[in-house]
């Protein structure tokens, strides 16, 4: 159509075509992207990809080439002798020589994508209907516990450990490196490293529940001098004056799921919340972390996330419930 018409005609599709282009790019860029890197891994993969995008190209190209050279040539018969040469070479001797090649690329790439080292730091990462259970193992330091965030050191070399609490997810975070199943009864590991600071998105990528497009994470690359920091005060206790919060919190049984630092809430079927309120985003990374949204999770997680284990507490007091807020979103 676009080549039949009339010149102008012609001029307006081109235009069209030229006004969309950019959206086609526009998925490869930010924080969530498998061609926008910052890291070692993703950085193989990516290169993996163009790659393979590049040979297909000039492959197309050659191909679509000798087509045209096909029609107007107007030798009038190939011997048969030729005809067979030509069927031997660019078939299967070309096919499988392109495909050998990009193959044993492929797997050449794989041992950066293997375990780290020993001495790393080792994120171990649980999968749960629809959130992660995050624990921090440094040597010679008490773990620290989080959820629903991962943070890294740039520059080092980290090991995810990761596994299912129920059934298979799968842990990714595209700008950072590859992708891994969480099996349950199955513990797999994923090497990453990370070489810009800065704040992505992970997010869960096998299907597993009616919630499971709301299984997100945030993911911050921080220098390591900031990690550090950072990670020593998940080790300590988080600092709150006794908030009349914490007090309906313990009150209405919150604690019989949830762990908080320092309280009586030893609970491990939900999220730690003992330092919520430094968190990016609350509800695996569906909503901005504000004193509004912990309540609105509060009161309605049903709503914001069908099929949650976390039972919905609207029947409370509105007050009750941004006084919970207020506390958890203290919780630093
Ligand atoms: C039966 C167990 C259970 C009880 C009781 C429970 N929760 Fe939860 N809670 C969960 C689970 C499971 C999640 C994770 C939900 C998800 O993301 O799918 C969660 C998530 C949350 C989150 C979001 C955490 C994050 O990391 O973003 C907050 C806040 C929260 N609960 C607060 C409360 C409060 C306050 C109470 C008491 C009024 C309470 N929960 C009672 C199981 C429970
Ligand atoms: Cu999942």
């Amino acid at each position: 159509m676009v080549f039949g018409c009339h010149p102008q005609q012609r001029r307006s599709a081109v235009a069209r075509i030229a006004a969309v282009s950019p959206l086609f790019g526009c998925g490869c860029a930010g924080r969530q992207s498998a061609l926008d890197t910052a890291g070692s891994e993703a950085d193989a993969t990516s290169l993996l990809f163009w790659v393979l995008v590049g040979t297909g190209a000039l492959i197309w190209v050659a191909v679509v080439g000798l087509l045209v050279y096909a029609i107007r040539d107007r030798r009038p018969t190939w011997s048969e002798d030729a005809a067979g040469k030509l069927i031997l070479w660019a078939g299967p001797v070309f096919s499988s020589t392109v495909l050998f090649g990009l193959l044993t690329y492929a797997l050449w790439l794989m041992p950066g994508l293997r375990p780290a080292t020993d001495g790393a730091l080792r994120i171990e990462i649980t999968g749960s209907q629809f959130w992660w259970r995050v624990v921090y193992h440094r040597s010679a330091k008490p773990p620290a516990i989080s959820a629903n965030e991962v943070r890294l050191p740039v520059g080092e070399p980290v090991e995810f450990v990761l596994r299912s609490d129920d059934v298979v997810h799968s842990f990714w975070i595209p700008s950072l490196g590859g992708k891994m199943d969480m099996i349950p009864g199955r513990t797999n590991t994923l090497s990453v490293l990370a070489n810009r600071a800065g704040t992505y998105r992970g997010a869960c990528a096998e299907f597993c529940g009616t919630s499971h497009a709301l299984m997100a994470f945030s993911a911050v690359a921080m220098m390591p001098e900031d990690f550090d920091r950072w990670l020593a005060t998940q080790s300590r206790r988080p600092a709150s004056a006794a908030a009349p919060g914490q007090d309906l919190f313990l009150r209405h049984g919150c604690g019989s799921c949830h762990r908080i630092d320092g309280t009586e809430a030893h609970g491990s079927v939900g999220p730690d919340l003992s330092h919520l309120g430094a968190r990016e985003t609350v509800g695996a990374g569906i909503l901005p972390n504000t004193e509004e949204a912990i309540a609105r999770f509060i009161s309605e997680p049903d709503v914001l996330k069908p099929g949650t284990r976390m039972p919905s507490f609207r029947m409370l007091p509105p007050e009750e419930i941004s006084a919970i807020a207020n506390y958890l979103k203290g919780l630093k």
